[in-house]
């Protein structure tokens, strides 16, 4: 027997029975198994080596071209009732979805190998990291999976010791989009994914696991699984405070994870840590502090974009041991993509000859996988098994006119409204439609694996007598003025915003009380070489925009019903009320006069 457990053995042979692969292989994360399932892809063409001298040891992989990111269409909850998956995720009855998706299964590994892949998400030592197995017919998954998570002998040991796992079920099948479901059955702990290798569809430690199923587990269980990154910001005094942020697709959350504070900042003594760049697992302590981890062990980062000016320790970290997917390659066998450098692609991300009159060269969404600890500004902090204390959270979007650079919520409730409230503009990257105001609370819309009502509830859950919970803030790096530029320079310079939120958490600044929370006062935030008209629109409260806005709120909460939190509908209210009783001043008149 491969393992101790027999239900994990019972159901590995029920797997099998089912797919019938040809051989079966358990992982233990070994290098020896990593360097043979390199051999094996290299050899089969899954993966081709990039320049030895540039990038040791990093590998490119060309997805299938119809299988190029996550398919939220094909997404279900299944839960036995629908009103659970609620809303915001499509569902089907577990009844129809098993029959459904094993047809799809049957027989698919035949002639393949079928991994077994015990995995931890979060430090292996940790009382707040959940485990899973992935059974997979695909290597690529295997490697990326291998960084991504704690995978292999220590994660078995752990799942024979605790008896529970998230069982995740995976074959690329024949990568056919009309042959593609991606099956989430949180009541059972278990996720079903067939006919796509790609990203979150497959990797499913990750969206599946680490979102969509722990979202549900963690609301019968008295946590929080978020789509958060982790930064720890260390001030001249040498105290570290760590802040959780939640940011919808095409808002730099990586970038922000990895952010290198501007000279003046980085002489004056301060510094940033990347304990995570996309999911947070957050528990209360003894001490009533939310007390947080990232699951996971990599980077599956977003590559068009990224350059020495957005994300310097990204670049920093991509220079070795690194899979790349549906990058372009330069002459020399180099990684290379849109808004990396000057230099011209040689050959496309389907392998062609470079021709712009095909498109872009890399993939809008193509990515690089790499350990989290290949990033300069990685932390040991994200080992530690208690997890970090989270001293501010942060909710933002991107949204041209109307939201301020940065404002605190009043108190816990109404930081759940303005989480539950977030939106963010369209970027053509994200869906080819430029500008559309979308609403994503709390950057979950895909990912929350129940009501949104429900979610919303077991936030508020949270404010309870003793708990020393983070203070609530939003912020908007892509306010644009008259001119259509940004306002802010963004960056590396939202390090300013940081350090206004921390004056706040150390109770060292006061804020100005307007009806949308509250905002810096003139000359507290670190903007002096910003000019007075821009910093006049980035704090500005538009009062006849935000009533619209409110308004807006609203209508998409009656969409939640029943389940609806009463205490987030009379929030939304209180604001509205206390913006009726505002006149539009002239500072306002000039913040609504460039949206
Ligand atoms: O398209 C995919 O499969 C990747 S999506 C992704 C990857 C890393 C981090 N976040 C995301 C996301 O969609 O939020
Ligand atoms: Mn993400």
């Amino acid at each position: 027997m491969p393992s101790q457990l027999a239900t994990l053995n019972d159901w590995v042979d029920d797997v099998a029975r089912l797919t019938q692969p040809e051989r079966i292989h358990w992982c233990d994360g070994s290098e020896q198994e990593r360097q043979a399932l390199l051999e094996l892809m290299l050899a089969s063409g899954d993966l081709l080596a990039l320049n030895p001298d540039t990038h040791p040891d990093c590998y490119l992989h060309r997805s299938s071209p119809s299988d190029v990111a996550r398919v939220e269409h094909l997404t279900f909850v299944c839960t036995s009732e629908r009103e659970d998956a609620g809303p915001n995720n499509n569902w089907m009855a577990p009844a129809d979805a098993h029959p459904k998706i094993d047809a799809l299964f049957a027989g698919s590994m035949r002639g393949r190998t079928m991994y077994v892949v015990p995995y931890c998400m979060g430090p292996i030592g940790s009382p707040i990291s959940r485990c899973g197995v992935e059974i997979t017919d695909s290597p690529y998954v295997v490697a990326n999976m291998r960084i991504m998570t704690r995978m292999g002998s220590a994660a078995l040991a752990r799942i024979e010791r605790e008896e529970r796992f998230v069982k995740g079920l995976h074959s690329i099948g024949e990568l056919d989009p009309e042959r593609r479901f991606i099956m989430h059955f949180p009541e059972e702990l278990s996720i079903k994914s067939y006919g796509s290798g790609y990203g979150g569809n497959a990797l499913l430690g990750k969206k599946c696991h680490a979102l969509r199923i722990a979202s549900h587990q963690a609301r019968s269980e008295g946590w929080l699984a978020e789509h958060m990154l982790i930064v720890g910001i260390e001030n001249p005094q040498g105290e570290t405070r760590y802040v959780a942020a939640a940011f919808p697709s095409a808002c730099g959350k990586t970038n922000l994870a990895m952010l290198i504070p501007p000279e003046g900042y980085r002489a004056a003594g301060w510094k940033v840590w990347t304990v995570g760049d996309d999911i947070c697992w957050m528990q209360p302590g003894e001490d009533g502090q939310l007390w947080a981890i990232n699951p996971e062990a990599g980077y599956f980062g977003v590559a068009p974009g990224t350059s020495q000016k957005t994300n310097p320790n990204a670049l920093a970290m991509l220079t070795r041991d690194a899979i790349f997917t549906n990058v372009a390659l330069t002459a020399d066998n180099q990684p290379w993509w849109e808004g990396l450098d000057e230099r011209v692609p040689a050959t496309d991300w389907q392998g062609r000859d470079y021709d712009p009159a095909n498109g872009p060269a890399a993939h809008p969404n193509s990515r690089f996988t790499v350990s989290a600890r290949q990033c300069p500004s990685w932390t040991p902090k994200a080992e530690e098994p208690a997890g970090v204390p989270i001293s501010a959270i942060v909710f933002g979007g991107r949204r041209a006119s109307l939201v301020p650079l940065v404002f605190e919520a009043r108190d816990w409730t109404h930081g759940v409204l303005v989480g539950a409230a977030m939106a963010s503009e369209t970027t053509a990257a994200a869906t080819g439609a430029v500008g559309v105001v979308r609403r994503d609370p709390m950057a979950m819309k895909p990912f929350c694996g129940y009501n949104f009502g429900d979610y919303w509830n077991h936030w508020l859950s949270f404010d309870q007598p003793g708990r020393k919970l983070p203070k609530v803030f939003h912020v908007n790096w892509f306010r644009k003025g008259a001119d259509g530029q940004f306002l802010w320079p963004g960056f590396g310079d939202n390090m300013r915003v940081l350090e206004w939120m921390l004056r706040r958490v150390e109770g060292s600044v006061e804020a100005a009380e307007t009806p949308i929370g509250l905002l810096p006062q003139p000359g507290d935030l670190n903007a002096d070489d910003v000019a007075p008209e821009a910093v006049d629109l980035l704090l500005g409260v538009d009062t006849d925009g935000w009533r619209e806005e409110l308004a807006a709120i609203a209508a998409y909460f009656d969409g939640y019903g029943e389940r609806m939190p009463q205490a987030l509908l009379a929030e939304c209210e209180r604001i509205s009320a206390a913006l009726e009783a505002r006149p539009q001043t002239a500072q306002s008149r000039r913040a609504s006069s460039h949206a």
